[in-house]
């Protein structure tokens, strides 16, 4: 469907943990679009589950290691890529860390280490594997992060997670500066609620999901296959002209002030 678009592009994926995660659905739409792969994995718990995914794909891909909240892995992972390869065309960074407490209590009680942590891994992490990559990027390059619409406005128990969301995607604008020079360009992809792990057990999610199909412009869930199509676009040559951009892949959601459909609704009664 998306053939050719990234034929002979190299990209590393960072943040599959599973068959439903966005990552994934990125890396199977790369490969069906001609690109070869590198992936991370956080920790040896994954290792086994994401090995086993690899092997589903078209072509091999090698995976190595990666917890973005170390350096000496970052390092350590960049190493093997450029024992592998010669230049990268695109990293894609799909991943995210919040304390579940954190996600359940008001805003407010969020312990200073936990909120540093939550920056660390989701926001800092972009700055810290671009500046990692930006050396292996020969021929320009493109990076792609995931973000949410809690980055924008209040959503209720994204809480800290809304904070480091918004550093992410104003620290992608500070990246597509400094790097636009070397032809490598930033953006992020602001999907909708999919029901991921990182989703799964998040308090209201079934109802979150419920109410979001009916109020979209396009009246239904956001689904990872479309957001991984957005973001083939945005690694390919296609999206030549664009960075520092946040591209929504949320059914619309974005430009709602009410919820037009419900309100419809209200005034037919
Ligand atoms: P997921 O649970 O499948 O992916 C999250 C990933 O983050 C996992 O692979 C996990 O291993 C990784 N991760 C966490 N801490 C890490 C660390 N220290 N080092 C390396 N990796 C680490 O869930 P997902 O929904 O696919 O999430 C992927 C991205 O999409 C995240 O940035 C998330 O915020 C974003 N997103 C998700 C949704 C949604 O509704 N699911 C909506 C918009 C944006
Ligand atoms: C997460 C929390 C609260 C509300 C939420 C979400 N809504 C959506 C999500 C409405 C869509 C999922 N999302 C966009 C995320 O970025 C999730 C990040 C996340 C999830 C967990 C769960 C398990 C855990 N830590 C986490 N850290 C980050 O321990």
């Amino acid at each position: 469907m998306n053939s050719g678009l990234l034929a002979g592009k190299r990209g590393v994926v960072l943040g599959v943990a599973n068959e439903k995660s966005i990552a994934w659905a990125c890396a199977r739409a790369c490969v069906d679009a001609g690109a070869s792969l590198i992936f991370s994995y956080q920790g040896e718990v994954l290792e086994k589950r994401v090995g086993k995914l690899i092997e589903t794909l078209p072509r091999p891909a090698p995976m190595f290691p990666c917890d973005v909240g170390l350096d000496d892995e970052i390092e350590a992972f960049f190493l093997r890529v450029e024992e592998q390869w010669d230049s990268l065309d695109f990293v894609i960074h799909s991943l995210a860390f919040a304390e579940k407490d954190d996600l359940k209590n008001p805003f407010f009680q969020t312990p200073r280490a936990n909120f540093a942590k939550a920056l660390d891994i989701s926001a800092y992490s972009l700055v810290a594997v671009t500046r990692r990559a930006a050396p292996l990027f020969k021929h320009g390059g493109s990076i792609v992060a995931m973000t949410y619409y809690g980055a924008e406005k209040v959503v209720p128990h994204y809480n800290v997670m809304g904070v480091a969301k918004a550093a992410l995607e104003m620290s992608a604008r500070y990246l597509a500066v400094d790097l636009g020079p070397q032809n490598i360009r930033v953006n992020c992809v602001s999907a909708g609620p999919i029901r991921t792990l990182s989703a799964s057990a998040i308090p209201g999610m079934r109802q979150l999901l419920d109410v979001n199909q009916r109020v979209t412009p396009l009246r239904r869930n956001t689904d990872a296959e479309e957001v991984a199509r957005s973001t083939v676009y945005l690694l390919s040559d296609l999206a030549s002209g664009v960075t520092g951009e946040v591209l929504h892949v949320d059914c619309g959601f974005h430009v709602l002030g009410l919820f037009a459909a419900e309100e419809e609704k209200e005034l037919a009664e």
